[in-house]
């Protein structure tokens, strides 16, 4: 038996976050565990950091399992499962994907894989940016929810228990009445082992759906992507701050491009780096609350391997990427560091 665990979810909502603290856990409690990430762009950021968390994982790129990369998936699913082995599945659509499209390539899995089941697909909700979320994107939020047997809603580690919480709830469950709702962090940990229990423990059957497969969900999300590849090299010794700093600076220059196009950023930007082993991710999903920072920075390189990559509602791929690439030319000039674009090389 191989349990297959999908967890959708809006850009930048938590998913990464929470599968590599439930398979963790999961690993803690004797089973084996395996993650399949899938970004829109060709660069991988969260696959990375989810195999420098200690977990295996496959990644899928360039696309969006619910639909162009539908077929990719039914086989990275078998390439999963012969590899490695495992007892569950936990399945990372990216943030545009419609759950019960993916649903429906688990689906065609089974017909290829023997012995998949199938928990109740989880939707994360961002917790921290709902408003916001709901008064831009409702129609696909209200979609995404109503793809899944059970709500998870994030961040709650910041969210006001005794005034805000209470009333997100009761939107959400407005929004999909009777489903079961679960308030997470994976900062703290509060609700993980409830979600990843109601995973383990609940299995549904997968029907193959007869509506029609919608056609490009990158492009009807109005998403714009662009992503970096390369190696950073520094003359002299450099610690953890000079990194960070450098991180941070064009994470925030992108944000605030976005800002000035769109008026506000609906996406997510992130990059992973890594030096000599040691991994982390940086991540932006506004600019109040600025990049936050994961895993291990290395305290001490002259070389070090980036990617990075970001995607965000009303920002045009072509813009972005021209503004991503004279950040990066500006930033490293600033400090020194000479940069190798590996992207060319990378398809
Ligand atoms: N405070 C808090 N922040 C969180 C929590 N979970 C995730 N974050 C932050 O939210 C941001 C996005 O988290 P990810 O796990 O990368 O989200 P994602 O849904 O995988 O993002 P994409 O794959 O890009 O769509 C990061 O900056 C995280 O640090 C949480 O429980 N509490
Ligand atoms: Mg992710």
């Amino acid at each position: 038996m191989v349990l297959l665990a999908q967890i959708s979810g809006f850009l930048g909502s938590g998913k990464t976050s929470s599968i590599i603290r439930m398979a963790t856990e999961a690993q803690k409690k004797g089973l084996k565990t395996a993650v399949i990430v899938n970004e829109i762009g060709d660069v991988d950021v969260d696959g990375e950091f989810v195999k420098s968390s200690g977990l295996k994982a496959k990644r899928i790129l360039g696309g969006c399992i619910c639909c162009s990369l539908g077929a990719d998936l039914v086989s990275t699913i078998k390439i999963v499962v012969e590899e490695f082995n495992p007892d569950v599945i936990f399945v990372e659509p990216t943030g545009v994907a419609l759950p019960s499209q993916v649903k429906r390539f688990f689906v065609q899995a089974s017909y290829l894989v023997p012995g998949l089941e199938f928990s109740p697909t989880v939707a994360l909700v961002d917790g921290v940016r709902f408003r916001s979320l709901l008064a831009e994107f409702k129609d696909f939020l209200t979609k995404q929810a109503r793809d899944a047997e059970i709500l998870a809603l994030t961040k709650i580690d910041r969210i006001d228990k005794k005034f805000d919480l209470p009333l997100i709830i009761s939107a959400l469950s407005e929004m999909r009445p009777g489903t079961r709702i679960i308030g997470v962090s994976s900062v703290t940990g509060e609700g993980m082992p409830d979600l990843l229990a109601a995973i383990l423990g609940g299995r549904v059957a997968l029907e193959s759906e007869t509506n029609p497969t919608q056609d490009d969900s990158v492009a009807a999300s109005g998403v714009g992507n662009a992503d970096f590849y390369g190696i950073l090299r520094s003359a002299k010794d450099l610690d953890d701050n000079a990194i960070r700093t450098f991180v941070t600076e064009v994470i925030e220059a992108m944000g605030r491009a976005c800002v000035e196009k769109t008026g506000r950023i609906l996406g997510h930007i992130k990059a992973f780096g890594e030096s000599e082993g040691r991994g982390f991710k940086a991540s932006m999903v506004d600019l109040a609350t600025g990049v936050e920072f994961s895993g291990d920075l290395p305290k001490s390189w002259k070389e070090l391997r980036l990617s990075i990559f970001m995607a965000l509602e009303g920002f045009g791929s072509e813009d972005m990427r021209s503004y991503l690439k004279e950040t990066i030319r500006e930033t490293s000039k600033k400090y020194g560091l000479s940069v190798e674009d590996l992207h060319r090389h990378h398809h």
